[in-house]
């Protein structure tokens, strides 16, 4: 298989706390994204910081900041074709109400703040948020048994 792209996933503490990691999890295996990397972590002030760094002087970044590092999240590396854009779609809009049903947010959450789970929304975002959250040998290589039915 060619290297496909790599995108960060992290079911937020609403998720974890909802127990919809699991949830979270085979909806993105049933669309034929390949686990690569998962674990189970309390976020750092300053982990949370340098994640949420766009949106610092925002109205609500302390808010964000509090929520994120309140309780453990689930950090995760996703891989396949289009990964990035894929996992957006299946995640849906940051506001949950205006997220399409059949989403993760459009069927299960209603609130901006609890919006259960984070994807990067570009592949240089992936690549750096990645970096933030594991290291460089923090994920594995092998092969899904359908991936020739998924592909060509
Ligand atoms: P994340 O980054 O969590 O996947 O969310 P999105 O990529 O969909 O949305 P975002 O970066 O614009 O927002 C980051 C994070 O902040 C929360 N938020 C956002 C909030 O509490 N109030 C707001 O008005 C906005 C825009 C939710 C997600």
């Amino acid at each position: 298989m060619e290297t496909r792209e790599r995108t960060f996933l992290m079911v937020k503490p609403d998720g974890v706390q909802r127990g919809l990691v699991g949830e979270v999890i085979s909806r993105m295996e049933n669309k034929g994204l390949k686990l690569v990397s998962m674990k189970m972590m309390q976020i750092s002030s300053d982990l949370a910081a340098r994640h949420y760094g766009e949106h610092k002087g925002k109205p609500f970044y302390d808010g964000l900041i509090e929520f994120i590092t309140s309780a453990p999240v689930v950090a995760m590396i996703w891989e396949g074709d289009d990964a990035v854009e894929m996992s957006r779609a299946l995640i849906g809009a940051t506001d949950p109400r205006k997220a399409a049903p059949g989403t993760i947010r459009g069927d299960l959450a209603v609130f901006t703040g609890k919006n259960i789970v984070h994807g990067s929304d570009s592949l240089e975002s992936a690549d750096r948020e990645i970096g933030l959250f594991f290291n460089d040998n923090e994920f594995y290589s092998y092969k899904l048994a359908q991936e020739d039915s998924l592909y060509d």
